[in-house]
């Protein structure tokens, strides 16, 4: 039997109930922190390698899979607000890939988008500087043209953090959770249908969804939490489709961010929507006694359209368990009532109102056509997008290159003031944001973020000059 021991400290050792060969196994563990090789003041240098790997993904198998450095997720790139930031990629996988760094506000060049593909073989220097007030939790992962689902499918995403540079909350135990989920054969190989099949189809219209839900790329870990401690947790969901309904049975969240960082008031909230590509930022209170345990849950939501609906699309599913240690409790921390002031973006400003209807495969009845550009804007100007889905189904529009700040969903007001980069919209519904495109000229991708509709053709080119 092949043994991969260094992997398995990667990914952790997996048993074939999908349960950890012993409690320390068990624990949630984090992808790697990209190591900073430079010594110049506020500049992060790191290295990221694509390339096939083979992994113990499910217990007692090996999978071959695409990994950045390794291994699935890929490592954590933790930055500063105000750093410079020097990503040297190289392309060690056999076809054209990319890294984008889905949220962030950077050169268009620097975007990863299916414009700027790097060849097998190939290498790119990604360079950008974080801006002031753009903390938060982000994630990166490839987006070549018509491949972006299979790549992520195959093991490309990882982590991205953007620390403040004053961070208004209090220290306090912090868990990045990335939220995945695939489909295995049963020899350990990734399944993806065949070409013209009835599993095919329904995958192209609902996206690819498996039954195996990973956090971190492990199956139900375990969560220690002390009795009276307050966790920030950063969660991700890098899914190809599903979308996730978090709650903890018996308790709230106290929601404190998402896409763009923190709100400006924390949010009690009994579940976190999470659509494709979005974070949120939650801090989980252990309320429970101490030696005690609850689960942290993924609740049903009709997402789909009729005829492709799993007939299991109302089961809820444990995700995690969240085991309190036997230490006695710990006083809370204090959480303060204002975080931040996130500026209201001035709709009198707005010169230009546009909309993007989604239906099925396509936006504002056209394919994605890499030659033609489909939404011309001045730089500097604040527009109002609606973005209408005149469809049975939701997808989640995504804007590469600015964040956005929502004013309605379906007419009514968002009560929360928040930078979003990724809003779902349900089915029949519309989403009315404001954006400023204050910078970065350039060729700019909005797409819906299921990555198969993408893949598709739905996605269309926004030019700022
Ligand atoms: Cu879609």
């Amino acid at each position: 039997m092949v043994r991969w021991p260094i992997l398995c400290v990667a990914i952790a050792c997996l048993t074939p109930t999908g349960a950890s060969a012993g409690a320390v196994a068990d624990t949630l563990t984090f992808p790697a922190i990209l190591v900073n090789r430079s010594k110049a003041p506020r500049t992060v240098e790191v290295s990221i390698t694509a390339s096939a790997a083979r992994l113990a993904l499910m217990p007692g198998k090996v999978t071959d899979v695409f990994a950045f450095n390794g291994s699935v997720p890929g490592p954590t790139l933790e930055v500063r607000e105000g750093d410079r930031v020097i990503v040297h990629f190289t392309n060690n996988l056999a076809e054209p890939t990319s890294i984008h760094w889905h949220g962030l506000h950077l050169p268009a060049n620097m975007d990863g988008s299916p414009l700027e593909p790097v060849q097998p073989g190939g290498k790119k220097d990604y360079v950008f500087t974080l801006e002031p007030n753009t903390a938060g939790t982000y994630w990166y992962h490839p987006h070549p043209d018509v491949r972006t689902g299979y790549q992520v499918a195959k093991g490309l995403y990882g982590g991205l953090i953007v620390r403040a540079a004053r961070d208004p909350l209090p220290a306090m135990p912090e868990k990045l959770l990335i939220l995945s989920d695939n489909r295995f054969n049963p020899d350990g190989s990734l399944n993806f249908s065949s070409p013209r099949t009835a599993e095919a189809i329904v995958d192209e219209e609902n996206g690819r969804e498996g039954k195996v839900m990973l956090i971190n790329g492990q199956v139900k870990p375990t969560i220690q939490i002390r009795s009276g401690e307050v966790q920030r947790w950063r969660i991700v969901n890098a899914g190809a489709s599903r979308v996730y309904r978090l709650a903890i049975p018996g308790q709230s969240f106290l929601q404190v961010g998402t896409d763009g960082g923190l709100f400006e008031r924390p949010v009690e909230a009994k579940e976190v929507f999470l659509s494709n590509s979005e974070r949120v930022e939650v801090l989980v209170r252990g309320t429970e006694a101490p030696g005690s345990s609850t689960t942290v849950q993924n609740l049903p939501y009709d997402r789909y359209a009729v005829q492709t609906r799993p007939a299991a699309w109302k089961e809820t599913h444990t995700l995690l368990t969240l085991a309190y240690t036997r230490e006695p409790r710990v006083t809370p921390v204090t959480v303060p009532a204002t975080m931040r002031v996130i500026p209201a973006l001035d709709t009198s400003r707005a010169t230009v109102r546009r909309t993007i209807v989604f239906a099925q495969g396509m936006i504002n009845n056209r394919m994605m056509d890499m030659a033609r550009v489909d939404v011309r804007a001045k730089l500097g100007a604040y527009e109002i997008w609606t973005i209408q889905n005149v469809v049975g189904m939701d997808h989640p529009f995504h804007l590469h290159g600015y964040r956005f700040q929502v004013l309605d969903r379906n007419g009514v007001p968002e009560r929360v003031r928040r930078w979003k980069d990724t809003i779902n919209v349900p089915k029949h519904t519309s989403v009315r944001f404001i954006v400023h495109f204050d910078a970065n000229p350039g060729k700019w991708m909005f797409h819906c973020h299921i990555l198969d509709h993408e893949d598709h053709g739905m996605m269309g080119i926004l030019e700022i000059n």
